[in-house]
């Protein structure tokens, strides 16, 4: 196993150093993993680009290496993300491992946390706040993306790196970072997608799919939204809603909503960019902002959570009462 070591060490040494403790951790999780067979590999609810970038990546490792393994969403992956599962053979086989990617909380597994949330044997995220429960865990918060991680345990696990693999990680990375335009990314980052590079990933065509394109529903979505953008906190926060009834009418599916979260944040002035969406019982928030204000801490007012400058949180009370409490907390931070 002083392979698993070495290979966790070049891996690190490729992307910018190997801090000691930090390459005893990925040896950890990539020694547990090779421990396994017949894992069942766990995505979030309304599954992104990293958690099902990593979850991809990580079975076709495990496959590479003739062990079972399977990826399991409790809600439908989108379309746009149908090349990361391209040509993989259905497999039956009685999961008896389970591993989390990119999942913050077991409630996050969606309508099958009950069935899961006890059984958790790996987690591995890049989330502030993370609250699994697993025997072999690795929360690394300076992690651009999920993918980052599962880049680094592949690599110590020795499995050999593919176009498949590296598409599935490429998208990861770009959706997490944005097309690699935010905050979060770090050199490592862009050393990582250099590696990826190499196995022929057709990046333009992934950002574009992941990034760039929008549906006419989407559109439609986007327009109706527009016209509700409010400001408060003298214009450095933006409210944009989106209603039911927005959706009902343009058709518009949960994967069309993606964009959207992204626009009032991106008006000059706003540090913070609230998007409002109206849920069964009450309001979904996504808050986007800038160094002035810490979007995972506003959230985690309410209960949400998320990164520095993204997250999100729910709220069950009325469209003003909402709309006010949050405004009131932004107004506070920005004092
Ligand atoms: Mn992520």
């Amino acid at each position: 196993m002083a392979t698993v070591k070495k290979r966790a060490k070049a891996a690190l040494e490729l992307c910018g150093g190997a801090d000691k403790d930090y390459t005893d951790q990925i040896v950890k999780v990539a020694k547990a993993l090779l421990k396994m067979n017949n894992v069942l590999i766990l995505s979030h609810r309304s599954p992104d680009g990293d958690t099902l970038g990593c979850a991809y990546a990580l079975c076709r490792g495990m496959r590479s290496l003739g062990k079972k393994a399977a990826v399991k969403c409790a809600d439908e992956i989108p379309g746009k993300y149908s090349f990361m599962y391209e040509g993989m053979e259905q497999q039956t086989f009685e999961p008896e491992h389970f591993v989390t990617v990119d999942i913050a909380g077991a409630h996050l597994l969606g309508s099958i946390a009950d069935e899961y949330e006890k059984k958790i044997d790996v987690c591995i995220d890049h989330h502030f706040r993370n609250s699994i429960e697993a025997p072999v865990k690795l929360v690394d918060t300076d992690a651009s993306a999920t993918a980052e991680l599962i880049w680094l345990i592949l690599n110590a696990m020795g499995v050999k790196m593919d176009k498949e693999m590296a598409s599935c990680l490429f998208a990861a990375i770009s959706t997490d970072t944005g097309c690699f335009k935010y905050s979060n990314v770090k050199p490592r980052t862009h050393l990582i997608a250099v590696e990826l590079m190499k196995y022929g990933v057709d990046c333009a065509g992934i950002n574009f799919k992941l990034i760039d394109e929008v549906s006419q529903a989407q559109l439609e979505l986007k327009k109706q939204a527009l016209s509700t953008l409010e400001y408060f906190c003298n214009n450095q926060c933006a409210i944009v809603t989106v209603t039911s009834e927005m959706i009902q009418q343009t058709g518009a599916s949960p994967e069309d909503l993606d964009g959207i979260s992204n626009i009032p944040r991106s008006i000059s002035g706003v540090e913070c960019g609230i998007t409002m969406r109206q849920i069964n019982d009450g309001w979904k928030i996504s808050v986007r902002s800038s160094e002035k204000v810490n979007a995972s801490d506003l959230c985690g007012k309410f209960g949400g959570g998320g990164h520095k400058a993204a997250a999100g949180c729910k709220f069950s009370e009325s469209y003003e009462e909402t709309k006010k409490q949050l405004v009131d907390a932004v107004s506070e931070i920005l004092k």
